[in-house]
């Protein structure tokens, strides 16, 4: 059975001590709120914090997820090993070039090898760690300073709705499934909405994630619906029964089908014409294989439903997690979410320091 409001609002990671609901950090610690709707404005900030706080704890797996990308880029290190000032050009020339099959893309790649070049020759790095530690700091501040906020924005009151879109195949619904996973462990009520009503099994793929993971599933009544009505149904039922998330699953599309791509704007209506201002989030999955060829999705998708996050999919078995670089620089969207494996615990939430740290460990 799923968890009660009542038992969720403390919602308290073990390592941290116990603090009242309803206390706001931005009114300091003794500001109690009475508001029920800013109380539930306390719980969502809290758990996009804590869902985030949770990806520098995991370190390890983050690590482990991204093992192909850090062998490609493990050139790097050989490279300044022996570095000295007379083989500066060399140097940059080879780094730059690792950059790029990483997928950091050409524009980040040079800016980050020039900016090197010139602290070089500056002085400002003399050593071969300088140089590692310089591109470190670079690759980190692209991502911070466009990245914008990668924590869950779910809007001030419950049910907060979060749609997942994106291409065939690039792992909606898994995400979506480990999604609930992350928020079932954080004692959220969690309804799922199975919006891909163009393939018979999607229903079923849905439903066993609900099964893993202990959600509750509205899906389609008959063959004939269509998304949008099912999202409506979802999220009116969510309001009923007092779910704290609503996490809506879509059918894989390609951007450049301009058709599919309307039924989008429809499902999106559809949830707002329950609750205004949902969906509180609208998730793009895009497929870490893909390289660079997701940026024109992420561009079509952010146009016509205004994308507010990324979560970047198999990057476990991709040399290409510059990539995730490459889209913050050129959306300035966050990435909020990089999914490393197929099981239970393998979507993490994006933590830039922690991925620059397991790229270039
Ligand atoms: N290795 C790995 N595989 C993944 C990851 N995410 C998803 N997959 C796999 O990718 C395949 C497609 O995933 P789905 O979740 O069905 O993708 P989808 O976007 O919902 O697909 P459609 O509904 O057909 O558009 C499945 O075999 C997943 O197990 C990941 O992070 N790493
Ligand atoms: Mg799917």
């Amino acid at each position: 059975m799923a968890a009660s409001t009542s038992r969720l609002l403390p919602f308290l990671s073990p390592s941290k001590p116990p603090v009242a609901p309803f206390l706001l950090r931005s009114g300091g610690p003794t500001s109690r709120v009475s508001c029920a709707a800013t109380g539930q404005t306390g719980f969502f900030t809290r758990l996009g914090r804590l869902i985030k706080e949770k990806a520098k704890s995991d370190v390890e797996k983050i690590f482990s997820g991204f093992s192909k990308t850090r062998e490609n880029l493990a050139v790097v290190d050989e490279l300044l090993l022996y570095w000295n000032l007379a083989e500066t050009d060399r140097v940059l020339d080879e780094l730059e070039e690792a950059l790029l099959v990483s997928d950091f893309g050409p524009k980040i790649s040079f800016k980050i090898v020039d900016i090197l070049r010139d602290d070089i020759k500056a002085g400002k790095l003399k050593s071969g760690a300088e140089i590692k530690e310089a591109l470190k700091r670079s690759v980190l501040q692209l991502l911070t300073s466009k990245g914008g906020n990668t924590e869950l924005q779910l809007g001030p009151r419950k049910p907060a709705v979060i749609m997942v879109v994106g291409v065939n195949g690039g792992g909606k619904t898994t995400s979506l499934g480990k999604l609930a996973h992350r928020l079932k462990n954080e004692g959220v009520k969690v309804l799922m909405a199975a919006g891909d009503t163009f393939r018979a099994a999607a229903s079923d793929q849905l439903e066993v994630w609900a099964e893993r993971t202990g959600s509750e599933i509205v899906m389609a009544e008959s063959e004939n619906a269509k998304a949008p009505s099912v999202l409506l149904q979802a999220v009116k039922r969510g309001k009923e029964e007092g779910y704290d998330v609503i996490l809506c699953d879509t059918s894989g599309r390609l951007h450049t089908n301009y058709k599919l791509m309307e039924e989008l704007i429809a499902c999106k209506k559809a949830v707002a014409r329950v609750i205004p201002g949902a969906p509180n989030e609208i998730l793009l999955v895009l497929d870490g294989t893909t390289g660079l060829n997701m940026l024109q999705q992420a561009r079509e998708f952010n146009e016509v439903v205004g994308v507010t996050g990324f979560i970047l999919t198999k990057l476990d078995g991709s040399a290409r997690g510059g990539c995730v670089v490459s889209v913050v620089d050129e959306l300035g969207i966050p990435v909020k979410f990089v999914g490393v494996g197929e099981g239970l615990d393998d979507l993490q939430p994006f933590d830039a320091e922690a991925f620059v740290d397991a790229i270039f460990s």
